[in-house]
Parts: structure tokens; C-alpha cells; sequence
């Protein structure tokens, strides 16, 4: 069963949520005590973090002080009521305890049970999974949030088919790249060229997120996942980064990071407005402005050529400001910046003719 309550996306930039979903992650103790009572019929209500706050709308119950293990979750949970355990889930503290939230916290439950974690949650700030006798599943609270695992066939499928899509966009997104180095080098890229590669770029950046989520769920056994996410990212960020770089405006008082953070805090249709990245980018939202032809700085460039340090491509931007100004340069000029003699002047050259053969080509 599969039930979102809130936007997946918002989720996504939920740290404390994140965590959660890895503390609960197959392959950990908690995710095999949560099971064994799931599959013991039982139902069962936790309670992590034993704060005051929490402490104060007990009644009732044992104080157990016991070490968490699996089997001792299990069989406390036979009891009615709840189980509190610390904070760090290493210890239980209490069980059977009666938990008595303040009842004009609005919840969306009917069973008690549910009503009860949810309150909870609301009024301590803690994290609270409610385990339900009959329904089969298992929802988490979180503050205002709720959410209700999924079983990891069905999350293992999403997951794979994310892993699909990206394949797809990835290989788009290439190709756009390169025909951009292309113009790059017959200096005819518009700002519409660049928006369109950074949509694109920010848009396989959104799939790995919603899958990085799916990895953390399914912990232990998203390995496979994990290995073929590493794999299709490669440079993605990076050259996000670099794009940026060589196409913000720098009359702005923006930088290139602070416009990197600006641009993937961005909701999907923001996303799509090109006049939205041209303001993120520190340029006037102007349409007019989309047609304007622009030189690259180099930067993305440059990083493809092997073995050369970052601070020798800031120099030899400085130096040139643009990709036209070092592709033009004699090797004496390049020779004369810091960090170039005569030897790296050559590879620079004939790694910039390489890169321009191969974009021509493709
Ligand atoms: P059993 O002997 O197990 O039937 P019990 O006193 O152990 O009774 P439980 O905690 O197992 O009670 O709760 C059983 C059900 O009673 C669960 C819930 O649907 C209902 N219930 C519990 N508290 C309330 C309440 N305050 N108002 C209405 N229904 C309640
Ligand atoms: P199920 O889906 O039936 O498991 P529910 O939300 O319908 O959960 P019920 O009303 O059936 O909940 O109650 C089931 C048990 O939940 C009864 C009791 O052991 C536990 N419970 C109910 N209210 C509280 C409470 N205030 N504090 C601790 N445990 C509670
Ligand atoms: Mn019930």
C-alpha cells in the first residue's frame, strides 16, 4: 500500500525525514523489530525519545529501562499501549505505557491507536510509528507530517524505474552538452542555449534526489540501486556547477554557489520558466534577453582537459575572460600565466582542439 501525504518533493528537502527513513531502513534492528511485530499481529505504537515533554502525558504502564533488541521489542509490544524508547532507540524505557495527548490536536485518524501517534508527534516533536493490528502497515509521525511505508517490492520497482528515466534524461542531457560545447566554440550560444541545458541538468538532478530518498528506504537492500545511481551521475554536478560559472552574470552579487542552491531549491514549474533560471542566473527577467548571444567563460571546458589544476583554470580565466580569449591565445601568452610553462601551454592547446574535433564530430 502506497500513500503519500504530503509532496514528495517537500519531503525530499526534509533532512530529519530523510534520517528517520534511515533509521527505519531494512537492514537495521529497529526496521526487524518493527517487522516482527508486524507480522506478530499484535499492532504496536513507538514513541522515540523519552523527554520531559513526553514523560508529562504518560499513564500508566512499566518503566523497563531495558537495551533495545528486536525480540525484546516484540515481545513488549504484546502489551497494550505503547512502547517508549530513547531518543537514540537503544533503550526501551517504558511499555504499556498509556499515552493521554491533548485531545484538540487535530488528526486525521479514526483508530485510536493512530489518533494517539499522531497527537503525539505534534505535541512533543518526537518521531512516533504506529504499527496497525489489522491494515498491515506501518506509518511514521513527524511533526505535522505523516507517512506510510511501503513495501519494499513496491518501493524496489519505483526505484528501478526512476534508475530508467534517469538513463534516459542522462543521455539527453549529454547530448545537449555537447552540442553546447559546440556552439561554445563557434561562439554562437545564446542565453536560451544555456537555460535549456541548465533545465535539463536541474531536472536529472530532481530523479536523483527522489532516488537518493528510495535508497535511503530501502537501506540494506538498496545496494544495486546505489551502484547504478553512482554510475549514471557522474560529472552531472560538476558540470552544473561549471555552467553556472561560465554563464552567470557577474555584475550580480550572486555567486556561483549561492546561484547553484537557488536554482535546485527551485519547484518543478519554475523550473520550466526560462525567465526564472535568467533571474536565478542574476540577469534581468527579460525575454528579449533570452536571444542575446554570450560567451562562455571556459570553465566547463577547461575541466575536460586531463591534469589540469583548478586554480591554473581560474588564472587562465582571469587572464583571458573568456573561452574566445584563451582559444586565441599563442602559446607564449599562455606561457606567461601563473601555474602554465611551456609544456602545459601545449596540452592545454591541443586538449582544446581535441574537445572542439570531438563536439564538431558528435
Ligand atoms: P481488552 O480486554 O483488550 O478488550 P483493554 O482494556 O485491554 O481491553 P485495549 O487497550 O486493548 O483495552 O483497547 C481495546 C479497544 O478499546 C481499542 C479502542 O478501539 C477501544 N478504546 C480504548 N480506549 C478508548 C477510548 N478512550 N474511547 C473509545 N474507545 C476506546
Ligand atoms: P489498529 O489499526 O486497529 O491497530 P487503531 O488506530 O484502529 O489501530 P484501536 O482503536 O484499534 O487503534 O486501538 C488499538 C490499540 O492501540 C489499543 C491500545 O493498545 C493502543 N492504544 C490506543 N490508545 C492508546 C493510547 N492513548 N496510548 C497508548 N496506546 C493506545
Ligand atoms: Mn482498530
Amino acid at each position: 500500500m502506497v500513500k503519500l501525504v504530503i509532496h514528495l518533493s517537500k519531503l525530499n528537502d526534509n533532512t530529519d525525514f530523510l534520517a528517520t527513513l534511515a533509521m527505519l531502513a531494512p537492514g537495521t534492528d529497529l526496521r526487524a523489530g518493527l517487522e516482527n511485530v508486524l507480522r506478530a499481529k499484535t499492532g504496536g505504537l513507538i514513541v522515540f525519545g523519552a523527554t520531559e515533554e513526553v514523560r508529562n502525558i504518560i499513564t500508566g504502564g512499566f518503566q523497563i529501562e531495558a537495551p533495545f533488541s528486536p525480540s525484546n521489542m516484540y515481545e513488549l509490544s504484546k502489551m497494550d499501549g505503547a512502547l517508549i524508547l530513547s531518543g537514540d532507540a537503544k533503550r526501551i524505557i517504558y511499555a504499556n505505557a498509556h499515552l493521554n495527548p491533548d485531545p484538540s490536536i487535530k488528526s486525521s485518524e479514526t483508530g485510536i491507536r493512530h489518533r494517539t501517534g499522531e497527537r503525539v508527534a505534534k505535541q512533543t516533536n518526537t518521531t512516533v510509528v504506529a504499527i496497525s493490528q489489522r491494515r498491515n502497515i506501518i506509518t511514521i509521525y513527524q511533526k505535522d507530517w505523516k507517512y506510510v511505508m511501503s513495501d519494499i517490492g513496491v518501493i524496489l520497482t519505483k526505484a528501478n524505474q526512476a534508475i530508467q528515466t534517469l538513463d534516459k534524461y542522462r543521455s539527453v542531457l549529454d547530448q545537449d552538452l555537447t552540442n553546447l560545447t559546440a556552439l561554445e566554440f563557434e561562439e554562437s550560444v545564446t542565453l536560451s542555449d544555456v537555460v535549456k541545458v541548465i533545465q535539463r541538468s536541474e531536472m536529472v538532478m530532481k530523479i536523483v534526489k527522489e532516488i537518493e530518498k528510495y535508497i535511503t528506504e530501502l537501506g540494506a537492500e538498496g545496494r544495486l540501486v546505489k551502484m547504478q545511481l553512482d554510475e549514471l551521475i557522474v560529472n552531472v554536478e560538476d558540470d552544473s556547477y561549471l555552467l553556472i560559472k561560465d554563464y552567470f552574470n557577474s555584475q550580480s552579487d550572486r555567486s556561483p554557489s549561492e546561484i547553484s542552491r537557488i536554482i535546485s531549491s527551485l519547484q518543478s514549474d519554475e523550473l520550466l520558466e526560462s525567465e526564472k533560471i535568467l533571474e536565478s542566473l542574476g540577469y534581468p527577467k527579460q525575454a528579449s534577453l533570452l536571444e542575446q548571444k554570450i560567451l562562455s567563460r571556459g570553465f566547463r571546458i577547461l575541466n575536460k582537459i586531463p591534469r589540469l589544476p583548478i586554480n591554473v583554470v581560474e588564472n587562465l580565466v582571469n587572464r583571458f575572460c573568456d573561452l574566445r580569449g584563451i582559444v586565441n591565445a599563442s602559446i607564449e601568452d599562455l606561457d606567461k600565466v601563473e601555474g602554465i610553462g611551456e609544456i602545459r601551454a601545449r596540452v592545454i592547446k591541443d586538449g582544446l582542439r581535441r574537445i572542439r574535433e570531438q563536439a564538431l564530430i558528435d
